[in-house]
């Protein structure tokens, strides 16, 4: 293992390549997910970019959650992407079409989908950092926490309200993209409904060109229906009640769920201390509860695994991923259940397999049929995932776990590669390089 990694870089010097490569990224306005494959802000990436960045500068970390929720629309949705106007990137806004959508921001051009709720967790994050700063950081940070509440709150809001269809409690998405795991075998079953019609527009696809080795990549045909998504909303002239009701693709996310619990329970906190209103504190209070109801409930019988649930066909999926272990971080589920979940992920089916590289939970198990490690979503370790986990787990008083999640995303990532994602065996770093939010979360994990 780790035949292909020469180098492993000393802590300061890992530390003082990932501030470069934030730094590097830095356009002026935004900080783009990558250099080359990504010239844009995605929406959950400038999370846990303005984690990093307040390691480094807080006010520029501010300023990058700024302009994320200065592109909120109207009804509360914050967009996945929000473009510069590099057009390296497919697809851009033209094809998104988003200019004319009813609730779509004014002055700055997004993309018509979201992405998982993690920026009261990067608000929090990033107040805690400021607090152990200095007192400067800290009154910015304080008032940066009090300013983009209400933003949160109506994001949060946008959730219920929209994409919180029927009786399974759980957070909709209606493209996978949604979901951040864009080609995870979580959503083969659903997307295998999706039939890309005959009017779907010719594309070229960019993604490709920059990344050498298209296996790296989703497929093709995986790309027909990405797009096709996009067509039906377009057409649907980005009216949310519309596309949840009519949309080829409507399936439940377990994992965004347990992220939307845990978050709403964040901003109850950030809430209380700054003084927002009672009212929207008991929503939040009501809608965590709800969530994580959803979350338990979705636990397989006997493998305990968390699961997401197609909308459209009614029914549950099985397929085994990083998701199932969702109730871990939100809580919740029976105790029994959760240790089930903790002895699988320590198994030699997850963290514990003797091949990886470093024990950093792969997006899907290597015992899997159909695991691919370099596809991916389909069985690469993704650092940003590892952090959640660490993250979740500290706060739920885990802190051995949490620091042995630390090590092992530092052990991954100390080739100073900052891949997009990795080869678990190997630990080759796959996709892009220099990705802003492996580099932001490996500070975090220094610091
Ligand atoms: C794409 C930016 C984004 C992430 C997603 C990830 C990938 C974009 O990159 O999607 O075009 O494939 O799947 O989670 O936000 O880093």
């Amino acid at each position: 293992a780790g035949g292909s990694r020469p180098v492993r870089y000393a802590r300061p010097t890992l530390a003082a390549r990932a501030a470069r490569v934030l730094r590097d990224n830095d356009t002026g306005a935004v900080v783009t997910a990558a250099p080359r494959l990504y010239p844009h802000m995605w929406s959950w990436d400038a999370a846990f970019i303005s984690i990093g960045l307040a390691r480094l500068d807080l006010p520029r970390a501010v300023a990058e959650l700024e302009t994320l929720f200065k592109a909120q629309w109207r009804n509360g949705m914050v967009p996945h992407i929000v473009f510069t106007d590099d057009d390296a990137y497919f697809p851009g806004p033209d094809r998104w079409g988003t200019d004319t959508a009813v609730d779509g921001p004014r002055n700055v051009r997004t993309s018509g989908i979201c992405q998982p709720p993690v920026h009261a967790i990067a608000v929090q994050r990033m107040l805690e950092i400021a607090r152990a700063s200095s007192p400067q950081d800290r009154a910015d940070a304080e008032r940066f926490a009090r300013s983009i509440w209400p933003a949160l709150y109506s994001w949060h809001r946008w959730l219920v309200e929209y994409r919180t269809p029927g009786a399974s409690g759980l957070v909709a998405i209606v493209h996978g993209w949604e979901s951040g795991m864009d080609n995870s075998p979580r959503w083969d079953v659903p997307y295998a409904a999706v039939n890309p019609g005959e009017e779907l527009p010719p594309y070229v696809r960019k993604d490709v060109r920059i990344i050498g080795d298209p296996s790296e990549r989703p497929t093709d045909k995986e790309y027909d229906r990405y797009l096709w998504l996009i067509e039906e909303m377009r057409r649907a002239g980005y009216d949310q009640k519309e596309i949840v009701r009519s949309s080829s693709f409507l399936v439940g996310d377990v994992f965004i769920t347990a992220l939307f619990a845990v978050s709403c329970d964040v901003l109850i906190e950030l809430g209380t201390e700054f003084g927002q209103p009672a009212s929207q504190l008991a929503d939040l209070a009501d809608w965590a509860a709800r969530a994580r109801e959803a979350v338990a409930a979705s636990c397989h019988s006997v493998s305990g695994m968390a699961r997401d649930r197609d909308l459209r066909a009614n029914r549950w999926l099985d397929t085994q991923t990083i998701a199932g272990f969702s109730p871990l971080l939100c809580g919740g589920a029976p105790d029994e259940v959760q240790l089930r979940l903790l002895s699988l992920l320590d198994s030699d089916r997850w963290c514990g397999h003797p091949g990886l590289l470093a024990p950093v939970p792969p997006s899907v198990s290597p015992m899997r049929p159909g695991f691919n490690p370099r596809q991916y979503w389909r069985g690469p370790q993704w650092p940003v995932v590892n952090w959640l986990f660490g993250w979740a787990f500290e706060r739920r008083g885990w802190h051995e776990r949490a620091r042995k999640l630390r090590e092992a995303g530092l052990r991954l990532t100390d080739d100073g590669a900052f891949g997009e994602y990795y080869e678990p065996f190997t630990g080759e770093p796959l996709g892009s390089t220099d990705q802003s939010w492996t580099a932001a979360v490996v500070l975090d994990w220094l610091c």
